[in-house]
């Protein structure tokens, strides 16, 4: 594990395997096996992968199985699964799998069963989201609550917002659910402005409680409340609960520790939106459907923990965004959901997977000399199709696509569903296919224009489809992801649960702030920080 990644045999067989079918065209692949895209695909968990349209061979995939062997990728694995502190740089568990495991579980953390805990708190949540959703637990004047605003930002924010757009569908349509998560003050004041104080419950999202952005929205809400409900600080318990680790600080800012719900060290922002982060998800869906969602992610949990490195999902997509990232240098990967419901999908993605694996030091502290995390970006089609999708097509990068769609549509409306699916199957094809100039000739296409129009092809993507949107399929989608995330981190032997690089920016905010509250203050940033501050200073104090 500790010998450098790039001097692998694995690694070297890798290379020398990518020069040797750098060549090799999709198309080839396909003519000599039409039965590739059969035997190309797994299914897990109710997720069908079709990963055929891949730049792999045979022998890509046995050495890059070969690779994850040597990384120990599955012993990595276990690791996480038994509880061990693989987040060495903050000496913690990785233990979302504890979140959505079954009452029965067993999984320890120094000498402590965890299971009972987590169902603990689901339980309390249950009752909880069960009192808001018929109108028991009353608001300070004694109104039911109509509007819940989730405040929090990052792992604390991201999963809540993706969750309740993908499962808007399942969810209360008689109640308001928003989430406020940016320091612009334009985002609690538009979250708030249209809202009746005595009707509307805050959810204050953050596993610290000491978050800049979370505490200032979160007293920004308080004032709001306060004023609307006639000053009384004993409203306050009634329209305010807490989600947290922090116990001392949710009880300083004045929220009654009756009323939080509370998770563990051993959760990452990011992987969090299955915990207690999840209370904003519970109220809109109810608390049978969110553990039906919390199954999915269990039957995602098992899949990778049991099957076999050729047929797990996780595994697969983890090892095919090496290969793409540290063999062909792809830099991005698109991720396309073809679900409107999905629209905050990408979005989740990026924090899951660029936060994670975006490091640049080995666990051993020590720089790397291959890439690691790719950068993960996306939109729902067909809206993409229409916009930067060309590039994909034509431009000169290659941007490996992960497509994802469902079988069944929630909404059935004449057959605009098969019109969604048909691209997403005509998407990938194009991209894997092409056309030959040959091809564009054919049609007529005069000899100027012949070259504008051809595609090249050989754009590798994945097709993940399942028959439905539900609480259960997100749960299984989600925990996809994460594995695949883990995968990849394990094989660059990255911390991929740390997030030191989003410490720096915080620590200069923390001196600047006070430089523009007092326009005297000295500064001492470099020429171009000062000058921009100085404008900052100028143009703010023309305000009306
Ligand atoms: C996630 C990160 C980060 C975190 C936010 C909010 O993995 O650690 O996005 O979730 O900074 O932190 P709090 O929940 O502590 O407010």
């Amino acid at each position: 594990m500790n010998a450098l990644l790039t001097t692998l045999p694995e690694w070297q067989a890798l290379r020398a395997h990518w020069h040797l079918m750098r060549g090799s065209t999709l198309k080839q692949f396909f003519v000599d096996e039409p039965q590739r895209g059969e035997r190309l695909a797994v299914e897990g968990a109710g997720l069908y992968l079709d990963y055929s349209k891949n730049l792999v061979t045979d022998e890509t995939l046995r050495l890059l199985f070969g690779l994850a062997r040597a990384r120990g990728v599955e012993q990595r694995r276990d690791a996480m699964f038994r509880g061990d502190r693989i987040n060495e740089t903050e000496k913690r568990a990785v233990l979302h799998v504890a979140l959505r495991a079954p009452r029965n579980a067993y999984i320890e953390v120094d000498g402590r069963n965890v299971v009972p805990d987590v169902h603990e708190v689901l339980d309390r949540m249950a009752a909880f989201s069960d009192r808001v959703r018929s109108g028991e637990w009353k608001g300070h004047s004694g109104k039911p609550i109509r509007n819940v605003i989730s405040i929090g930002i990052g792992g604390s924010d991201l999963g809540p917002v993706m969750a309740y757009e993908a499962l808007r569908d399942y969810s209360r349509r008689d109640m308001t659910f928003r989430f406020v998560s940016n320091v612009d003050p334009a985002d609690f004041v538009e979250a708030t402005r249209d809202l009746d104080a005595e009707e509307t419950l805050f959810i204050i999202c953050s596993k610290t409680f000491t978050t800049l952005e979370t505490l200032t929205n979160a007293h920004a809400a308080r004032d709001w409340c306060l004023q609307k409900l006639g000053g009384d600080a004993k409203a306050i318990a009634k329209h305010f609960v807490a989600v947290s680790t922090n116990r001392k600080e949710v009880e300083k800012f004045g929220i009654d520790t009756e009323n939080m719900f509370g998770f563990w060290d051993w959760v990452g922002g990011r992987y969090s939106m299955d915990s207690a982060i999840g209370l904003s998800t519970m109220i809109a869906i109810g608390p049978d459907a969110f553990r039906d969602m919390l199954a999915g992610f269990h039957a995602m949990d098992l899949h990778f923990k049991d099957t076999t490195a050729e047929r797990n999902l996780p595994m697969l997509m983890g090892l095919l965004s090496v290969w793409y990232n540290d063999f062909f240098g792809a830099q991005t990967v698109a991720v396309l959901p073809y679900a409107q419901y999905l629209k905050r999908f990408p979005a989740y993605l990026q924090q899951l997977t660029m936060e994670s694996n975006g490091k640049h030091v080995t666990l051993a502290g020590k720089r790397v000399d291959y890439d690691t995390g790719p950068i993960y970006w996306g939109e729902p089609g067909t809206n993409g199709q229409h916009s930067f999708y060309q590039l994909i097509h034509q431009g000169t990068r290659l941007i490996p696509c992960d497509f994802i769609g469902f079988c069944q549509s929630l909404n059935p409306l004449g057959d605009q569903h098969d019109l969604l699916m048909a691209n997403v199957f005509a998407q990938s094809e194009a991209l894997a296919f092409g056309k030959t100039l040959e091809q564009v000739r054919a049609e007529g296409t005069p000899a100027w224009l012949a070259p504008h129009r051809v595609c090249e092809g050989n754009r590798p993507s994945n097709t993940i489809l399942c028959e439905r949107l539900t609480p259960y399929s997100l749960g299984t989608l989600v925990a996809l992801y994460e594995h695949s995330v883990f995968v990849q981190g394990a094989i660059w032997n990255i911390d991929s649960f740390d997030q030191w690089g989003v410490e720096l920016g915080k620590q200069l905010a923390a001196k600047v702030i006070p430089q523009l509250r007092d326009t005297n203050a000295k500064l001492d940033h470099d020429s171009s920080t000062n000058a921009l501050i100085r404008r900052y200073r100028k143009w703010a104090s023309q305000r009306a």
